[in-house]
């Protein structure tokens, strides 16, 4: 990461307008592997590469020498905690708690034999003892970056948390996700500040499709949730994973039950390698219009960042200066209220530069300018399908002819 340009170096941070929950115990949950190559994609040097790279940028809790006297936060530090049962079980079931309780005292045999569930081989996750303790402070991060921002301790938040979420179901664990970080925070927030906090909108630009976070929400006309991923008609992760044989579950069609239609937005790529102007193409068209007429209280990125350049799974070319344009758009909803929650992201190096550019958007430097911001024919295709859709619903994309 650059370093940081000495004009933004003298910001006055008196009280850090962006906190920062990170908790090496999260790194306790491990596959046990012989040796680093075998490594799983859900690595836990994820989080510490992130954070590694706030402290090298001097955004994290460094010292800044002695002889400007104490040490000075740049980003607040805001500690994670064990969420409860109760706030666990606003989106998931008693019984899936339950389940992920019971992995704390198992042997590393018998977490192999589980993986094995009704016959059918469970999807994408691996589990150790420590799981169930990740899990909770996964989630508890979430919450209390949400909390913070809340009480108005800081402007916006970063929790850069593991195991992700975004794919965990009510009763599901799935795709290296046990606890949907992201709608417990959402629902732990609706029911601490009533009204202050009744509108929340979740933006996931992980570059797979958020099923869990889509059906935690799909008939609450409060959330508004809007996923951009790679959709490839049952080729692309989670399509064609799902139990009940769910196939088409990310596509343009999907936007909420009832009341709550329009409140489920998804912009589905139908290639690998979008980039930059893809996004910020999307993000002009659909999202900024939509977010702007929905009116949030608190925004949440749920921030995958592996539609990164440099990320194999994602194989897309997102760079930190995209991320940041998004980050900075936003940034103007909600008063500023926004938090970033990570989810995946599997490029070590990808990662610490994206997060690196999201963070330091957040606390007030503008983003780096993008170079190219033209949308692929493609990308254009799906927006104008997804306008289509959505415009059934929003005023602000009605056609006007
Ligand atoms: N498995 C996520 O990034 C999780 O959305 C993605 C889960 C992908 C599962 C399928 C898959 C591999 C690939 C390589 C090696 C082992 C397993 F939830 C998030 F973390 F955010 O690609
Ligand atoms: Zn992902």
């Amino acid at each position: 990461d650059r370093p940081r340009p000495a004009k933004y170096a003298r910001l006055p941070y008196a009280t850090a307008q962006t906190g920062l929950v990170y908790d090496v115990r999260m790194r306790f949950h491990v596959e046990p592997v012989p040796n680093e190559k075998d490594m799983h994609p859900e690595d836990p040097r994820r989080i510490h590469a992130i954070f590694e790279a706030f402290v090298h940028a001097g955004l994290a809790w460094t010292k800044t020498g002695s002889e400007d006297g104490p040490t000075k936060f740049h980003m607040g530090r805001i500690d994670a905690r064990q969420a409860t049962k109760e706030e666990v079980c606003l989106v998931h079931t008693v019984k899936h708690w339950d389940w992920v309780q019971t992995l704390s005292s198992k042997t590393a045999e018998e977490l192999h034999g589980m993986l094995q569930h009704a016959g059918q081989p469970m999807d994408s996750v691996y589990l150790s003892p420590n799981t169930p303790f990740c899990a909770g402070l996964s989630a508890g991060g979430a919450i209390e970056a949400c909390r913070a921002v809340m009480l108005g301790k800081v402007k916006n938040a970063f929790a850069v948390i593991r195991p992700p979420g975004h794919h965990a179901e009510r009763e599901d664990v799935k795709g290296f996700c046990f606890y949907d970080n992201v709608s417990i925070a959402t629902k732990a927030c609706q029911r601490e500040f009533g009204e202050k906090c009744r509108k929340v909108f979740i933006l996931d630009w992980d570059v797979h499709h958020g099923n869990g976070i889509q059906q935690a929400h799909y008939d609450d006309p409060n959330v508004l949730y809007i996923s951009l991923h790679v959709y490839l008609n049952g080729q692309f992760y989670p399509e064609g994973s799902f139990r009940d044989r769910r196939q088409a579950y990310g596509d343009h069609l999907h936007c909420g039950k009832g009341a709550a239609q329009g409140t489920n937005v998804n912009v589905p790529w139908k290639t690998h390698g979008v980039g930059d102007a893809d996004y910020m193409y999307a993000f002009q068209q659909v999202v900024m219009p939509i977010a702007t007429e929905f009116a949030p209280d608190l925004v949440i990125i749920a921030a995958g960042f592996d539609a990164a350049e440099g990320d194999v799974l994602g194989d897309c070319f997102v760079t930190p200066a995209g991320y940041a344009h998004m980050t900075h758009m936003l940034m103007s909803l909600a008063e500023g209220r926004l938090v970033a929650c990570l989810e995946g992201g599997y490029n070590l190096d990808s990662i610490a530069r994206s997060a690196c550019a999201v963070a330091r958007t957040m606390m007030g430097e503008p983003p780096d300018r993008l170079h190219n911001l033209k949308p692929s024919n493609k990308g254009v295709d799906v927006v104008k399908r997804v306008l289509r859709q959505q415009s059934k619903f929003w005023s602000c994309l009605y056609p006007k002819d």
